[in-house]
Parts: C-alpha cells; structure tokens; sequence
C-alpha cells in the first residue's frame, strides 16, 4: 500500500507531496507536531506541523547558503548564533569555518533536537562537537538577553505560524542588531519570492530601517514551496558582494562557492521589484 505526506495549507491553494517508504517517528511535541520518515526520492525526511523541515537529499543547499555566505562576508567571525535550526544543519555548516570559536543554538523544542540526533546524525552530528552550545529556549526571548555579543546571528526558523511568528517581527529584528557586535552580520530564511509577496517587502523594510546594508539572496531548494527561496542579509559593515573572497578560508561544501556566494544576489526583476515595494 503506497503511503504519501503532503504538505498543504502554509501556501494557499498549492500541496507538496512525497511518497514515504516507512514513518520512523511520530510526536506531539509541546510546540508541534513532529514527523520523521523514510522516502524513496529525498531519503530520511523531518516534518513538522505537517511542513517539510529538512531531508538528507537537498538539505545541503539551505544549510550551506543560510551559513557560508554570512560567514565568509565577515573578515573574523568568531561567535555565531543560530535561532531555530534544531536539526544542526546550520550548526555543522557553522564549524566548518575555521575560525569560529563558539556556535550558540537557541532552539525553542528539545525534541527536534533529540530526534535528529537520533534519526539525522547526517545532519545533527556536530550538535556535540565541544564549540557548540546548546540552550532550549524561545529565541524572542534570548536576543532580549544579549548585547553587542555575536558577530553573526542566523535565523534558521519555520515559517512565520506558531511560536515562529515572533522571528519576522520587528522588535525580535532590533534585538538581534543589538545582539551584534559593531560589524555583526544578520541573515534569515524568508521563504519564497513567489508565494510571500507581503512577508519579503516587510522583512526588506525592517531590516533596511536598521541596517546599512540589506539585501536578499537566492538558492534553490526543491522540497519548499516554489524552489526559489530566499535569505535577507542586514549587515552593519561588510558589504557581502564587494568581499575579496580569495582571503578567505576554504573547506568543502557541495553547493556554496565563490562564485555562487556573487552570484546570489544577482534577482530576477520580479524579485527587485518585490524588495523594493
Ligand atoms: N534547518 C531547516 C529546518 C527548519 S526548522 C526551524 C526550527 O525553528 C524548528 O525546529 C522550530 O522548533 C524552531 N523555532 C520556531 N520558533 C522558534 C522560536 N521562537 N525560538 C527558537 N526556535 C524556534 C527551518 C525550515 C524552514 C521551512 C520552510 N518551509
């Protein structure tokens, strides 16, 4: 008997579906609802509220581009803080950079935490490396706390529903740039150019209220709504297109590299005039 998961429902009117071989695990977690299943196309997927988080066949993509860009835009980036991103992509992108120090975790479900380390060691597996801190809290919360502390924050967060909500509000955004030291680097997923005509302009104007610089760039992720999603960058002083990537380290990655680092921000028209609402 053949068994599907479908997402549906965060983008009205569209339906993201993919046949599973085996369901691992299933939760109601104190936030959400947690899945983790095997699948033919996209190898051991996590969902969560019925929307695909990650999955062992495209999650590089996001993991590298949500870090590396960020990372290698600043000269020296030696603390890093990741809100969300529970399965540790981000945190195992994040260690890679040589010069970083301490990789800071702030990840509101203990349970996404435990199950990908259980089921996605692929992915989890530098959650223990002795560089990384983990805290169970709400992020909201936790920026609040901090000043002038991290040279890099990165939003790794579901979609603007639920406890999320909060990541793409504009208070949680003036904290973070507080939590920055003077050059600090800010960076967050936010979602499709094709399906979030309002939350990109939003984002766009509250980042650019704070920052000197702001842009957008792009990757291609096959398992979120429309394939072409996007990150916001607001940076207090280096610019990520003018960076002289040839002083910077090399490790491996499967998608990021120098030219891709230039060439995503290069947007389809559509795309400018979405930022520039
Ligand atoms: N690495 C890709 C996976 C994610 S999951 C995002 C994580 O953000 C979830 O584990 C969720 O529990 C956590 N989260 C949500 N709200 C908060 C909060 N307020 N504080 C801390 N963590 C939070 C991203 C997937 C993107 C999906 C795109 N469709």
């Amino acid at each position: 008997m053949e068994l599907w998961y479908t997402e549906r429902g965060i983008v009205p009117g569209l339906a993201l579906s993919v046949e599973v071989s085996k369901v691992l695990h299933e939760e109601q977690t104190e936030f959400q609802h947690l899945a983790i299943v095997d699948t033919p196309l996209y190898g051991r997927m996590l969902w969560l509220d019925n929307i695909i988080m990650t999955n062992i066949k495209d999650e590089f993509v996001y993991h590298e581009m949500i870090s590396h860009v960020a990372l290698n835009t600043h000269p020296n980036p030696k603390k890093v803080l990741v809100i969300g991103g529970g399965d540790g992509g981000a945190i195992r992108e994040i260690i890679k950079h040589p010069g970083v120090e301490k990789a800071v975790l702030v990840e509101i479900d203990r349970r996404v935490v435990e199950t990908s380390k259980e089921y996605l060691p692929e992915i989890a597996g530098a959650l223990d490396d002795p560089k990384v801190e983990v805290h169970y809290e709400d992020g909201i919360k936790f920026v609040k706390e901090h000043k002038n502390e991290f040279d890099i924050i990165i939003v790794d967060s579901t979609d603007p529903i639920g406890p999320a909500v909060g990541l793409f509000e504009g208070d949680f955004y003036r904290n973070c740039y507080e939590a920055l030291k003077e050059d600090g680097i800010f960076v967050a997923q936010t979602e499709s150019p094709y399906y979030n005509e309002e939350l990109i302009p939003k984002v766009q104007k509250d980042i650019r209220s704070l920052y000197p610089i702001t842009k957008l760039y792009l990757a291609f992720i096959p398992t979120y709504p429309g394939g072409c999603w996007s990150f916001t960058m607001g940076s207090k002083k280096y610019d990520p297109e003018a960076v002289d990537l040839s002083t910077r380290p090399s490790y491996p990655t499967r998608y990021y590299n120098h030219g891709i680092h230039k060439a995503a921000f290069v947007l389809p028209n559509f795309v400018c005039e979405l930022i520039n609402k």
